[in-house]
C-alpha cells in the first residue's frame, strides 16, 4: 500500500547507536555477503587490530567495554560463542553468523569515525563499544 520514498539518512555518521538493534531492520537476514572487502590500493603499513571476545552462558568476556582503534585501521573482531548467534557491528552494518561452540570473525576497515556498538543479535548482548578515531 503506502509507498515509502527516499531514505535520507544514508551516509550520515551515526551517533548514538547504543540504543540496541533498532536500526537496519530492513536488511534481509542471511543475504549479507561474507566477503571482507579490502582496499589494496591505499594500504599503508597499518597494524591489524584484533579484538577477541568470548561469550559463555550469555556473558561476554575478553576485549569488552570500550575499545579504541585508530581511524583507517584494519579491524578483526573475533567472537567465540557457546551458542549459535550473529555478530552485528553497528554503523558499519557487518553481520556474521557464529555457529554454536565456535568462533567467527568480522573483518573490516575502521574508516568511519565514531562510537559503534558490537553485539550478538539473538539475546541482544552488548559485546563492546568500538571507538574509532
Ligand atoms: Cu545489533
Amino acid at each position: 500500500m503506502g509507498r515509502v520514498g527516499i531514505t535520507i539518512a544514508t551516509g550520515a555518521v551515526l551517533i548514538g547507536v547504543l540504543g540496541g538493534c533498532g536500526q537496519g531492520t530492513a536488511t534481509a537476514p542471511g543475504s549479507s555477503p561474507a566477503s571482507p572487502s579490502t582496499a589494496p590500493g591505499r594500504a599503508q603499513a597499518l597494524t591489524v587490530r584484533t579484538i577477541s571476545v568470548k561469550v559463555r552462558n550469555g556473558k561476554a568476556s575478553g576485549d569488552t567495554g570500550q575499545v579504541t582503534v585508530p581511524l583507517g585501521s584494519p579491524v578483526v573482531i573475533s567472537v567465540s560463542s557457546d551458542v549459535a548467534d550473529e555478530i552485528h557491528v553497528h554503523g558499519y552494518e557487518r553481520t556474521v553468523k557464529v555457529p554454536a561452540a565456535s568462533t567467527a570473525s568480522v573483518a573490516f576497515t575502521a574508516n568511519k569515525p565514531g562510537a559503534f556498538a558490537v553485539e550478538l543479535e539473538n539475546p541482544k548482548l552488548a559485546l563492546l563499544q568500538l571507538q574509532v578515531g
